[in-house]
């Protein structure tokens, strides 16, 4: 069925196997109160490769897409019984960004402002019912094809493409709130620097590749040490930064004895061999007048971890 509407080239298959993959990884819900357009919907999608989550009004899908964080594609009738599919659009914007979850409105209605009220309360699309299969495909691609690069693009933005872990713009943007909200809150919170000690003689004793396989098993173990509420980021070449909040000084100063010590048990392969290494780690390890005093004083200790002879917490 998928196929029919194929202009029959080789790309525009390739395009639509990518975009049936793509869409078996998302969930899909439909909104209306119409049994029978709502099946037909339903349909649609899952033809589409979508998990489709199906609901009779507004309210039982509010709590739907509170529950199932798979959701990034809302299909939503305007005519309902109790919330109509504009106020239902409201409503889930107050939790759910554009950028993460595609609302389509749908009506048979000949409302001259339908589909701009739809839009300004916040749904990225409109759909004329009764709609073709492919009209619905084309939409449906288009608006999460948009989800995808915008992830892409974010990702970009706020990712460190070597380690996969957050870049030091991004820390500043979410350390900065978890800062505010410790000192407002009277709640400890301790900041970590942390840089690998010689590390330019791993890069020139085993080369680069090994180099950057030994920073990606840093951040690994970064990543796997990190709680929930932690923040942990590559701030530029060996050196990454964590911010732990809510955790008691002797708490924190355990958890990064623990993490050298961890981090000194790596064995990366390289070849027959086996590379090892240590890191230093400066801590500091309760609230100051801001976070630049607290990465600054971190920075510091981090050097006297390195005069000391490395391979040490220094608080
Ligand atoms: P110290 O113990 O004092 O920290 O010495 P170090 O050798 O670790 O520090 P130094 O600052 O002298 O060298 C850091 C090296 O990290 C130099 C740079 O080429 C390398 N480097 C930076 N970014 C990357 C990267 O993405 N991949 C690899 N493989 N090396 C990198
Ligand atoms: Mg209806
Ligand atoms: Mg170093
Ligand atoms: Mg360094």
């Amino acid at each position: 069925c998928v196929l029919k509407s194929a202009p029959g080239n080789i790309d525009y298959l390739v395009w639509l196997v990518q975009r049936l993959d793509r869409n078996r990884r998302l969930a899909a819900l439909v909104v209306d109160d119409s049994l029978t357009a709502r099946s037909y919907t339903a349909a649609l999608l899952a033809m589409y490769g979508f998990r489709v989550v199906e609901a009779g009004d507004g309210a039982t899908a509010l709590d739907l897409l509170a529950s199932d964080r798979g959701i990034r594609l809302v299909v939503v009738d305007y005519q309902m019984p109790g919330m109509d599919g504009i106020e239902f659009t409201r409503r889930v914007r107050e939790h759910h960004a554009r950028d993460k979850l595609a609302i389509i409105g749908v009506s048979a209605s000949e409302r001259a402002t339908l589909v701009a009220q739809f839009l300004k309360n916040g749904a990225n699309d409109f759909l004329h019912k009764p709609y073709s299969r492919e009209e619905f495909f084309c939409r449906i691609s288009q608006n999460a094809d948009n989800l995808d690069l915008i992830g892409t693009l974010q990702d970009l933005a706020t990712k460190d493409f070597l380690t996969g872990l957050p870049n030091r713009r991004h820390f500043f943007e979410q350390a900065r709130r978890r800062f505010d909200q410790a000192v407002a809150a009277g709640r400890p919170l301790a900041v970590a620097m942390l840089d690998i000690d010689h590390f330019k003689h791993i890069n020139d004793t085993w080369g680069h590749d090994t180099g950057d396989a030994v920073l990606r098993a840093v951040a690994a173990t970064l990543a796997l040490a990190a709680t929930s509420q932690d923040l942990v980021a590559r701030f530029g070449g060996e050196e990454f930064c964590m911010l732990a909040p809510d955790m008691p000084v002797d708490i924190a100063m355990r958890r990064f004895e623990r993490l050298r010590r961890a981090i000194a048990d790596l064995r990366i392969p390289c070849g027959d061999a086996t590379v090892s290494l240590t890191v230093s780690i400066g801590v500091c390890p309760a609230p100051r007048e801001s976070l630049h005093a607290m990465l600054s004083d971190a920075d510091r200790l981090l050097y006297l971890a390195k005069a000391g002879g490395r391979n040490r917490v220094v608080t």
